[in-house]
């Protein structure tokens, strides 16, 4: 167990951009996109802004209002620890604190469901009765919840790329966790988000459980020109938020459910790649995060039946440089739901938490988002709505963070792709 002092982790841009061109090694929007050529020189207005983004935009585009992007740095004042409580891990997709201080924790590849025990450190045996998964590229084993009930049901919910006739597609499913922890039984999937399509990028792959005892699943739109188009089609399941009960059927609310043409469980639409999904404790409302093409990686506030606008409209460009459709970055003049804030450059944001604890006062409430190229923990800090602060944490670690978690204690946990598992708290 390494422990080290706050002080090492304040920025380093020199360091931010090494690893940005040494981290690549997944294709599609988790590589390096330095060969693009599309860089363009900061304006004077760029450098007289003390936003937590220093790194010059990659696009030419203008906010929707001045808010929604390249927030003003904030700093946390509270002396922090940071500790690495478990390490040699594979790629560490998902988790949840299914007790206290103990972690189920996915491990994407390898199709493995581990428990990490936060106080000491350990490492379980691999859970048996997990599925089989497509692990190809970025599918695998993903998330990992439990049930509203677990302490009698003792029922985890999984997602998971999935190979099915004619594709992969990203599937819902469920087990009971024995006694012993050794095996997870009775397994079943209770939801594909079809169609199936022959890709392995863009899973989403998200779930979280709503106060009715209801999953949202979040998915991606599978990558490719023509497939992703399908993001904006209500008779497929790809780039939604899904709304589903515990049996994977569609919630009776739902927007669409009226909709003779559309999917009961579509929530909303017009997503590219959710990676990261969390309820506001503020305000109650639904947060996701997803991924953009080269810049534009958005937060959204999800409302039911609403449109997202992807792939007719982003803040984001091609990896090629080349404008997406007709270069149209404004969402609400098109009929979309602007984004609450986008980066540019990219944030390449993955898991996210809320700080819904007061264990650091100053981070109640806040937003904490898993980034994996820039290596870094993204901080955000809201007020109405508004994004009013951006602060990144543990820049010198060299790690794509790929979830995080907030313990019932306060901790905030941050797996990574390189197999660690680390613990920032108050310094006593
Ligand atoms: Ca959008």
């Amino acid at each position: 167990m390494t422990k080290v002092s706050w002080s090492r982790f304040m920025f380093s841009t020199s360091l931010i951009l090494v690893l940005a061109a040494c981290s690549s090694d997944e294709p599609s929007d988790e590589a390096s996109s330095d060969d693009s050529g599309t860089v363009t020189e900061e304006s004077a207005d760029d450098s007289a802004n003390e936003s937590a983004e220093t790194e010059p935009k990659v696009t030419e585009f203008e906010p929707a209002f001045p808010e929604q992007t390249r927030a003003p740095e904030v700093e946390t004042e509270t002396e922090l620890d940071v500790e690495v409580v478990a390490e040699g891990l594979g790629v560490s997709w998902g988790m949840e604190e299914f007790e206290p201080n103990r972690l189920l924790v996915t491990q994407r590849d390898s199709a493995e469901l581990l428990i990490v025990n936060l106080e000491d450190g350990s490492v379980s045996d691999p859970i048996e009765g997990t599925p089989e998964v497509n692990n190809e590229d970025q599918g695998g084993l993903l998330d990992v919840t439990i049930a509203p009930d677990f302490e009698e049901s003792r029922t985890v919910f999984l997602t998971f790329s999935q190979d099915l006739e004619g594709g992969t597609v990203t599937a819902v499913g469920k087990g009971v966790l024995s006694e012993d922890e050794a095996s997870l039984e009775d397994f079943e999937v209770i939801f594909q988000a079809t169609p199936a399509y022959d890709g392995t990028l863009h899973y989403g792959g998200r779930i979280i459980f709503d106060e009715d005892g209801n999953l949202f699943l979040t998915t991606g739109e599978r990558s490719d020109v023509p497939i992703r188009e399908r993001a904006q089609d209500l008779d497929a399941y790809l780039g939604k938020v899904i709304h589903i009960t515990q049996d994977g059927e569609p919630v009776e609310s739902n927007p669409f459910v009226e909709d003779e043409d559309a999917l009961d469980g579509i929530y909303s639409y017009g997503h590219r790649n959710i990676q990261g999904v969390d309820f506001n404790p503020a305000t109650g409302d639904l947060w996701i995060v997803e991924f953009g093409p080269q810049a534009g990686d958005e937060l959204n506030i999800i409302e039911p039946g609403s449109n997202y606008g992807w792939p007719i409209v982003s803040y984001g460009i091609e990896y090629s440089g080349e404008l997406i459709n007709d270069g149209i970055a404004e969402h609400e003049s098109q009929g979309f739901v602007e984004p609450v804030y986008y980066w540019d450059p990219t944030s390449a944001p993955s898991g996210m938490s809320f700080y819904d604890n007061d264990a650091i006062p100053e981070w109640e409430n806040n937003l904490f988002i898993g980034g994996l190229m820039p290596n870094y923990v993204v901080r955000v800090v809201i007020e109405d709505d508004i994004i009013v602060g951006e602060e990144r944490l543990l820049t010198d670690e060299g790690e794509r963070f790929r979830d995080i978690l907030v313990t019932e204690d306060g901790a905030l946990i941050a797996s990574t792709d390189g197999g660690k598992v680390y613990r920032v708290t108050a310094a006593d």
